[in-house]
């Protein structure tokens, strides 16, 4: 199917969507209604991220009784990708969908993964379906996980219910090949201005496996508070993590803690991009240990909401002891490639002394075997070889600010694009908005898609770009259904930044696709805010 072709398609499917929510019915490929859109095949590619190229053609897979899920022998790692796909379909559709060896039946849903289809990368998969099946295939089993996520959004929003739900299951037939544009496509998540429960952010971790995120970026620590354990420093996590924004009680994670959300991050394959924010930001490391002050008296706990004030003391050794242990801990307890060490807002600390800090610190940093990523205000010392700067400037940041962080690009360093008036999911959508801030302006659903990472920030090579990434700090936020409302619908344009291929990129279809992900995220029971920008179906 051509680029124009695969536009032109979502384009009609809007129109008959905007139809049917008037109560007019056409005929056709199209839903006809609401509830008959959930029992109706969904047009072959209408996901969120879009796929690379969409073939419709041929007659769509229905599931039954019979439908086995089926995988190469001796594959643990499809083994797994096929529990976790008949965990999701199984509650909802009642069938039984064992997983069985390939060999042990025919049709159906085949996991397989094959040696040979190296232009898959790490991540692509192809989907082929027909009248007999379903077919996955990728040259690694990250590959037929994010298949696994195009799958479930070919099948009606219904399959996400918990409980017993009417078919038919239909996914239509054709063929999808599908890559991602960016290796990077990351959610932050601050669990320092307010504390989140390895439970909670489970719960996040796999909302945005939906999408195809593979990257979840913890800030774990900040003027308010430290939460993770480390063992050579224990009043970090005892003392500097028990409160919160508020004066709420806080938490940490202990490290069984920790490498359980690194394990199950893993299972979505997500990487944990772990990050202590220094010098400044650390208000709560100044507060557990007087030593750590330049002039040896610790500060009180902080519970406001105000940025800049605090910074380790550059000059004194011990500063050095402390990042190197918490360094040491956090890389041992982190098998991705990333530790971020924030760098960000450190007005409390010379420039001299900034640049100081960050020489000493980065190659602590590449000692115990990790990449560095800082906020972008690293480029203002010298970054490692290797690093990378996450840039979350917005239109008014200077011309000289974004020529800083370009010209670093332009030697080597790398990009991550979170430009705060696009991506920050702490900003108000309107001024309407209960939760969130508005530092840089609102930010609706349209123009926190509209924008091309590749081309944003001038001066800097498309090719420094490695990703794109959805911060959400929660000066505001302390419960689901806050991270839901402020994340919902907004990540999932972002996610589509980073998977689709630029020449997809278009509101007018995206919107149509972002529709109808509304009663999917019902049944997800993600509570989302139901923007005026997106035609979501009439609720029924
Ligand atoms: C700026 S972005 C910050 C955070 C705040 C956020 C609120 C960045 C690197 N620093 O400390 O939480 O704004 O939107």
């Amino acid at each position: 199917m051509s680029v124009r072709q695969r536009r032109t398609l979502p384009r009609l499917l809007g129109a008959a969507l905007l139809l049917a929510a008037a109560g007019i019915s056409c005929v056709g490929a199209a839903p006809l209604s609401h509830s008959a859109a959930d029992s109706t095949t969904r047009p072959l590619g209408q996901v969120v991220p879009v796929p690379a190229s969409v073939t419709p053609a041929g007659q769509p897979y229905t599931l039954t009784s019979a439908t086995r899920i089926r995988i190469d022998e001796d594959s643990r790692d499809s083994r797994a990708v096929a529990d976790y796909l008949a965990g999701i379909l199984r509650p909802s559709t009642g069938l039984s969908l064992r997983v069985v060896d390939q060999d042990e039946a025919r049709g159906g849903i085949r996991l397989r993964l094959s040696g040979t289809e190296k232009s898959l990368g790490d991540e692509g998969y192809r989907l082929q379906s027909g009248r007999d099946g379903v077919t996955l295939t990728a040259h690694r089993p990250t590959g037929l996980f994010r298949g696994v996520q195009t799958l479930r959004q070919q099948l009606p929003a219904a399959v996400e219910k918990r409980t017993r739900q009417p078919g038919p299951w239909k996914v239509a037939g054709g063929t999808i090949t599908d890559t991602p544009r960016y290796a990077y496509r990351g959610a932050m998540l601050d669990v320092s201005r307010h504390f989140f429960t390895v439970e909670q952010v489970k719960r996040y971790i796999d909302q945005l496996a939906l999408y195809k995120i593979n990257k979840l970026h913890l800030h774990l620590s900040d003027d308010q508070g430290w939460r993770i354990a480390i063992d050579s420093w224990p009043r970090l996590a005892t003392y500097g993590g028990s409160t919160q924004v508020g004066g709420g009680p806080g938490g940490h994670y202990t490290k069984a803690d920790y490498k359980e959300i690194v394990r199950y991050a893993a299972s979505r394959h997500q990487e944990v991009v772990p990050e202590i924010d220094l010098p400044g930001h650390t208000n709560a490391a100044l507060a557990s240990y007087a030593e750590l002050n330049c002039d040896g008296v610790a500060p009180p706990l902080y519970t406001g909401t105000a940025v800049g004030f605090s910074s380790l003391c550059v000059p004194k050794d011990i500063t050095y002891d402390f990042v190197d242990d918490v360094i040491r801990e956090l890389a041992a307890l982190t098998p991705g490639k990333y530790l971020h060490i924030g760098g960000d807002e450190a007005h409390s600390t010379t420039h001299e002394d900034y640049v100081a800090f960050m020489e000493k610190v980065q190659p602590i940093v590449a000692k115990y075997g990790k990449t560095v990523v800082g906020w972008h205000q690293l480029t203002g010392a010298v970054p490692a070889k290797g690093a990378l700067a996450q840039y979350w400037g917005l239109d008014r940041t200077s011309p000289a600010e974004k020529e800083q962080v370009a010209a670093a690009a332009r030697n080597g360093t790398g990009l991550i694009l979170s430009p705060a008036d696009r991506v920050y999911l702490d900003m108000k959508y309107t001024k309407d908005t209960k939760l969130g801030l508005a530092w840089a302006g609102y930010v609706e659903v349209q123009r926190s898609y509209d924008w091309n990472p590749a081309a944003y920030l001038p001066g800097a090579p498309a090719e420094a770009v490695k990703g794109v990434e959805a911060p959400l700090w929660t000066e505001t936020i302390s419960e689901n259904a806050h991270i839901d409302q402020m994340a919902f619908p907004r990540l999932p344009g972002v996610a589509e930044l980073g998977w689709s291929p630029a020449a997809t990129h278009d509101w007018e279809a995206y919107k149509t696709r972002l529709a109808a992900q509304g009663p999917r995220f019902e049944a997800l029971g993600i509570d989302y805010y139901r923007s005026p920008q997106v035609p979501w179906p009439a609720a029924r």
